[in-house]
C-alpha cells in the first residue's frame, strides 16, 4: 500500500466531508448488501465517531452504512484508481456502484483497493463504506465472554469491552480517491542498518504493480542508486552513507529522496522517500539510540477528544505535541492501537521517540486455544509494521497490552508474535507491556524489552504514599530479576478529578495524583534497569461506563480537554531537571 505522505505527489481527491449515514441495527458486515434500501440517512462528518455526532447514537454498536457520490476526473480515464480508507473502526467494507473493492477486518489500520473497473465515468458514482463495530467476545481488541470477565474479571462496565476506552465507531481516518499510472509503484518499505564501522545504508524495497519498467532508481541529494525491477515486481536499492548526519531528538533530520519506475530514459513513476538515519537497540541491559543509551520520558496516550471521538484531527496532534513539548516529554505509547500516520509524520519531524503498540489489548487464555486468533493478531501486527516501519521515531513494537498469558500455548502464542515482528521489521526491539507478575506473563522472555504496567497508590497500596514507593522499587527489582531486561515503567498514575483539592492524601485529588506520579517516576528513575517512565495518561480519556470510572478515565496529567492539571506542572518541574 502506497504511503499517506506519497498522495501528495499524485493526483488525488479527498473524500472527507458530511456522509449519509444510516445504522442498520440487527444486521451483520457479512450478510450486508449495499443495494438493499435501508431507512432514512442522516448527514455523518468523516472522520468522526458518531456516538460523539449524536445522542441516540452514543450507545449504538453493530452495523451502519456511509454513503456518498463523486465524479472520477476524466483525465484519470488511463490510469489505476483507488481508493483509500485510513482507518474506520472496526470492521468495514468500501463498495464502488455496488462492487466490493476493500475490506478491513482490523480497526486503526488502512485499508485500500483498485476501482477503475467500476467506475462511470462521466457521471455520479456511489461510494458506500459499511462500518461495523461490533462488541463481540472474539473481535481483537474483544468484549468480555460474560460480565465480570476480562481485564481479569477486574469490573464490568457497560458496554462489556474487555479494554478501558470507549468502543468508538466511525470512519475515523481520511478517505482518498488516487490515482497513479498503469505501471506504478505500490510501496517502498526503507530500512537504514548500520555497518560494523558506524555507518549508514539505506535499503528501499521497491514494489512494483504493472509491466511497464524495467529499472528503478532511487535520488538522494543528488547522488543515484538503480537497480533493474525483477521478475515478480521487487527491486532493492541500496546507499551508503559514511558520513550521516544522525536522527535523534535534538536534531530530528530528515532525508528525502524520490524513487523513480524507468523504462529506457523515461520516468514512468516517482515516489517520495522520507527516512531518518539512527540505530535502535538493545545491549547491555539499555535501550540505545545512535549507539547511546537512551532514557524514555512521557505517556500512554489515547487518540480521544470531546466531539472527535477517535477521528483524525490535525489540530489536535499539533496541540498534544506541543503539550508534550512544553512538559518535557521525549516520547509516548501508541496504547493501545495503532495511531493515524499523520502522528508518526509528526514524530519523526520533530524528534519524538514512539512505541508503537498493536490494538491487540485484553487477550486471555481463550485466545491462545484458537489457532484463527493467532493469525489475525500476526496479521494485526504485519500490518501495522508494513505501515510504519519507514519512521524512524517509531524504536520499538509493542505487541500487546496486558495480555494475561498464564499456559504453555499462551506463552507459544507470544513466541509466535515476537517472531513474526523479528521477521516483518529485523531493525527494531520487540515489547511486550505486562500488568501483574511472573505468573501471568509466560512468554515474556522471548522479548527485547518489557513494558510493566503498575498503579501502586492507587489500585494496591490505595492512598499510602509511602508504602506505595517501596512496594513499586520491589516490584521491579522482582520483574527484571524474572525477565532479565531492560523495563520501561509503561503505565503508572492515579484519576484526579480537576479541580478536586486536597491535602495531598485525597483520592481523586490533583496533589494526590501530582504526588503519585513524581513519587513514583523517582523510585523507577533510581533502577538502573529501567529505560524510562511513561505516565498513565497524557490526558483525560472515554471509556465505556462502570463504577470505577466517573464519566470517564480521569489519570490524564491534562483533562479531555488539554488543560493542565497539578500533576502536568510537576512533570514540567521535573523533567526540566533533566
Ligand atoms: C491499565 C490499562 C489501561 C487502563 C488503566 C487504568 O492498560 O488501558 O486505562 O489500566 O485502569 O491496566 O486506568
Amino acid at each position: 500500500m502506497r504511503h499517506i505522505r506519497h498522495h501528495m505527489f499524485c493526483h488525488h481527491v479527498g473524500l472527507n466531508g458530511l456522509w449519509d449515514f444510516t445504522p442498520l441495527p440487527g444486521e451483520r458486515l457479512s450478510d450486508f448488501r449495499p443495494e438493499s434500501s435501508s431507512g432514512p440517512a442522516r448527514p455523518m462528518a468523516v472522520p468522526g465517531s458518531w456516538a460523539e455526532q449524536y445522542g441516540d447514537l452514543k450507545n449504538y454498536f453493530g452495523l451502519t452504512r456511509y454513503d456518498r457520490v463523486f465524479r472520477v476526473p476524466h483525465a484519470w480515464r488511463e490510469q489505476a484508481v483507488f481508493l483509500r480508507v485510513g482507518a474506520a473502526n472496526q470492521s468495514a467494507k468500501v463498495y464502488v456502484n455496488g462492487y466490493c473493492i476493500a475490506e478491513q477486518q482490523f480497526g486503526h489500520l488502512p485499508f485500500e483497493g483498485r476501482c477503475e473497473h467500476a467506475i462511470r465515468w462521466g457521471q455520479d458514482n456511489r461510494i458506500t463504506v459499511a462500518v461495523e463495530m461490533p462488541i463481540d467476545p472474539w473481535a481483537l481488541p474483544p468484549a468480555r465472554l460474560r460480565q465480570g470477565e476480562g481485564r481479569a474479571g477486574f469490573w464490568d462496565s457497560e458496554p462489556a469491552v474487555a479494554y478501558d476506552f470507549f468502543p468508538y465507531g466511525g470512519i475515523h481516518r481520511p478517505v482518498t480517491l488516487y490515482a497513479l499510472p498503469r505501471t506504478h509503484i505500490r510501496n517502498v518499505a526503507v530500512a537504514t542498518p548500520t555497518d560494523d564501522d558506524h555507518s549508514f545504508r539505506l535499503v528501499a524495497t521497491v514494489e512494483v504493480e504493472g509491466d511497464q519498467a524495467d529499472v528503478a532508481r532511487l535520488v538522494v541529494d543528488g547522488r543515484t542508486a538503480q537497480s533493474p525491477i525483477e521478475v515478480g515486481g521487487q527491486a532493492t536499492l541500496t546507499m551508503a552513507f559514511p558520513q550521516a548526519r544522525r536522527w535523534c531528538p535534538d536534531d530530528p533530520h530528515l532525508y528525502t529522496g524520490e524513487v523513480q519506475l524507468l523504462r529506457g530514459d523515461s520516468v514512468v513513476d516517482r515516489s517520495p522517500v522520507t527516512f531518518g538515519l539512527r540505530s535502535v537497540r538493545v545491549a547491555d541491559g539499555q535501550l540505545l539510540l545512535n549507539g547511546d543509551p537512551i532514557r524514555l520520558r512521557g505517556f500512554g496516550k489515547h487518540e480521544d477528544f470531546p466531539v472527535i471521538g477517535k477521528a483524525l484531527c490535525e489540530s489536535l496532534i499539533v496541540r498534544d505535541f506541543d503539550l508534550m513539548r512544553w512538559i518535557g516529554a521525549n516520547s509516548f505509547r501508541t496504547s493501545h492501537y495503532p495511531y493515524a500516520e499523520e502522528t508518526l509524520d509528526l514524530a519523526d519531524r520533530l524528534g519524538f521517540l514512539v512505541v508503537g503498540e498493536t490494538s491487540l489489548v485484553g487477550l486471555e487464555e481463550r485466545f491462545f486455544e484458537r489457532p484463527e486468533q493467532l493469525r489475525d493478531a500476526c496479521a494485526i501486527l504485519r500490518q501495522m509494521i508494513e505501515r510504519d516501519a519507514n519512521h524512524p521515531s517509531v524504536i520499538t513494537w509493542s505487541v500487546a497490552n496486558e495480555p494475561n498469558v498464564r499456559s504453555e500455548r499462551g506463552a507459544g502464542f507470544f513466541e509466535q508474535l515476537a517472531d513474526t515482528a523479528r521477521r516483518a521489521d529485523p531493525t527494531r526491539p520487540v515489547m511486550y507491556v505486562a500488568h501483574g507478575d511472573t505468573s501471568n506473563n509466560r512468554g515474556m522472555t522471548h522479548f527485547d524489552l518489557i513494558g510493566v504496567n503498575k498503579y501502586f497508590g492507587w489500585y494496591e497500596e490505595l492512598g499510602q504514599l509511602e508504602h506505595s514507593a517501596e512496594a513499586l522499587s520491589r516490584y521491579l527489582d522482582q520483574m527484571h530479576s524474572a525477565c532479565g531486561k531492560p523495563i520501561l515503567l509503561a503505565e503508572y498514575g492515579a484519576d484526579a478529578v480537576a479541580g478536586l483539592h486536597g491535602f495531598g492524601d485525597e483520592l481523586f485529588s490533583e496533589e494526590y495524583q501530582a504526588a503519585i506520579i513524581e513519587t513514583q517516576t523517582r523510585v523507577a528513575e533510581t533502577k538502573p534497569y529501567v529505560i524510562g517512565t511513561h505516565v498513565w495518561n497524557f490526558a483525560d480519556f472515554q471509556t465505556a461506563q462502570s463504577p470505577k470510572r466517573v464519566t470517564m478515565n480521569r489519570k490524564g496529567v491534562f483533562t479531555r480537554d488539554r488543560n493542565p492539571k497539578l500533576a502536568a506542572h510537576t512533570l514540567c518541574r521535573m523533567w526540566s531537571e533533566v
